[in-house]
This record gives C-alpha cells, sequence and structure tokens, in this order.
C-alpha cells in the first residue's frame, strides 16, 4: 500500500509497536524475542492503520487511538503465529521468512501466541486506567476494547478459523464460505474500523457507514489473497500439486473459479467504495485504500 496516508499512518504504528508491549523480566527473554521476530517481520499493518484512519475520519486525534491500533496487531500477529503451527496450516514461511515455531520451536511458539494476545489487553486495559476520572473518555475506550475482543474471539475471527479448519478436505457450500470469510477476516478488520470511530466517539450513523465498507473490503480482501495463494502455491509446487493443495482448501476461486473471483473482488470493492465516496476528500484514504488491495489481483 503506497498512499501517502497509509505510510504516515503506518509509520507511526512501526513507532510504536514495541512501546505498548509490557516490560518482561530478563528470565523472559526468550519469549520477547519470539513475541517481536514475528511482530517485527514486515507485515502491511493493515488493521492498526485502519483504526488510525477511522479514528482520524471521525474527528479523534490518532495519536489517542494508539494503544488500540498496535493490540490490533499483536493480536493479528498472534492469530498468524498460531495458524502457522504443525497442528494447523503448519507453514514454513511467513512474511518471507521463518515461522515462528520453526525459529522458536513449537511450544515457545504457542506462548509467544498466547504472550501476544495477552499484551494486547494489557496495552489497552492500562491505557484505560488513565481515564478513570472522564466518563465519557473511558466509555469510548470500553467500546473500542469490545469490538477488539467481539472481533477476535468466538464470534469471530476463532469461530471463522473454527469453521475453516472443519471444512478441510471437505465440500464447503457457498453459504459456509461466506461464513468463514465474514468471520476469519473481516472481523478483525471491522473491528479496527468500528474500534477507531468509537474512541473519536462516532455516531451510529458514521459507525454503520464504516462497518458496512469494513465487511465489503474484508470480503475483498480475503478473495484476493486466495487468488494470490493460488499463484504463489502453483509457483512453489508445481502445478499439479499446488492445484491439488488448493482443493484441500475452502477458497473462493476453488468453488467458483478464478474468473469469477476476480469479478467478486471487483463487486465488494466497488460496494466499499460507493459506502464513503459522499464524504468526497475526506474519505480519500478509504477509497484509495480498496482500490489498492482490489489491484493486487486485476
Ligand atoms: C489461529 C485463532 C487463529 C486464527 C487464525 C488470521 C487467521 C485466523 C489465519 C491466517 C491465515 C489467513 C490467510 C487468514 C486470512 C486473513 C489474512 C489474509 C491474513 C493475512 O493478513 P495480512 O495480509 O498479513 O494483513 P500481514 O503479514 O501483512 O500482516
Amino acid at each position: 500500500m503506497q498512499s501517502k496516508e497509509y505510510l504516515r499512518f503506518k509509520e507511526l504504528v512501526e513507532e510504536h509497536l514495541l512501546y505498548f508491549l509490557p516490560e518482561v523480566d530478563h528470565k523472559s527473554i526468550t519469549l520477547y524475542e519470539s513475541m517481536t521476530y514475528s511482530l517485527q517481520a514486515g507485515g502491511k499493518l493493515l488493521r492498526p492503520v485502519l483504526l488510525l484512519a477511522a479514528c482520524d475520519f471521525c474527528g479523534g486525534e490518532e495519536k489517542l487511538a494508539l494503544p488500540y491500533a498496535c493490540a490490533i496487531e499483536y493480536i493479528h500477529t498472534y492469530s498468524l503465529i498460531h495458524d502457522d503451527l504443525p497442528a494447523m496450516d503448519d507453514d514454513d514461511l511467513r512474511r518471507g521468512i521463518p515461522t515462528n515455531h520453526k525459529v522458536f520451536g513449537e511450544a515457545i511458539a504457542i506462548l509467544a501466541g498466547d504472550g501476544l494476545l495477552t499484551s494486547a489487553f494489557e496495552a489497552m486495559n492500562k491505557d484505560m486506567l488513565l481515564y478513570f476520572d472522564n466518563t465519557e473518555k473511558l466509555k469510548r475506550r470500553v467500546r473500542a476494547v469490545y469490538e477488539i475482543s467481539k472481533g477476535a474471539g468466538c464470534r469471530g475471527m476463532i469461530a471463522g478459523q473454527v469453521a475453516d479448519m472443519e471444512t478441510e478436505n471437505k465440500q464447503c457450500s457457498k453459504e459456509l464460505l461466506d461464513y468463514i470469510h465474514v468471520n476469519k477476516t473481516a472481523a478483525l478488520i471491522k473491528a479496527a474500523v468500528r474500534a477507531g470511530a468509537h474512541l473519536a466517539g462516532a455516531d451510529k450513523k458514521t459507525l454503520g457507514e464504516l462497518d458496512e465498507y469494513a465487511e465489503n473490503l474484508g470480503l475483498a480482501f480475503q478473495i484476493a489473497d486466495d487468488i494470490l495463494d493460488i499463484d504463489g502455491d502453483v509457483e512453489k509446487l508445481g502445478k499439479n500439486t499446488g492445484v491439488d493443495l488448493i482443493k484441500k482448501k475452502s477458497t473462493y476461486p476453488c468453488l467458483y473459479g478464478l474468473e469469477e473471483s476476480k469479478l467478486r473482488v471487483r463487486e465488494l470493492t466497488d460496494n466499499a467504495k460507493r459506502v464513503m465516496e459522499p464524504y468526497y476528500d475526506n474519505a480519500e484514504f478509504f477509497v484509495e485504500l480498496a482500490e489498492e488491495l482490489a489491484n493486487r489481483v486485476k
């Protein structure tokens, strides 16, 4: 993502990503190394950037949203570490480098994921402690934490992951595939914009529009990711093995084919843009981001 605004938010997150992690005892240095290894592996920081952008869009100071932005990246990173484990996807590479369990071993990778997940809530709670005497500001923060917990939890990302795992090697209905995408991917993306909007005290209408934007963006993002995965697997494993591997997974290209998947990415992207376009210049970031993400699979 190359837009100036994206890079500015991304830089802000990069500068603070370690700052909100709890200090660890020197005896836990391996744990800390393992957590920061994955955190600093060069992710796009899409979710924290969206959180900051939503807060900014709704008139909030982006600085106030930083602990929550970093927290959502801790949660996202934990989910990737766990997803790569032998018990799940058993992947060797993530973000272009060896996966956490390949470097630190399975036990430490599990604990690093746990450490990142709990650190997210520690960071957000530590920030909330500063606002005990200001009910309005505290309420906004409590709402943000609620959104993030819901998106990451068993009514969101974890539910999607379980459904995804349970359909592996099985026929998956289109309805179930949508359920997986909405929960596994779109839920945390939606949580990011909703949390950012709440922190700025957004009204219901704006919240609803951001929500619709994020759901369309999240779905388009997942389908695009699955399309990109096909190219990656085929390149890595050769055409036959690559295509066989793809068939084991519940993905949009597998059910609908490549061309229809690309059309669906376009349709969802247009939906996302249409929600934000009435805001003209104020929503430039959101419109450009949707377009940039879709262009990855044009
Ligand atoms: C293990 C609880 C648990 C959940 C796992 C996130 C997830 C759920 C699985 C990862 C596999 C996957 C393809 C998920 C879909 C979401 C997605 C496209 C993740 C990758 O997000 P990016 O592209 O990654 O934002 P970077 O590395 O840029 O942060």
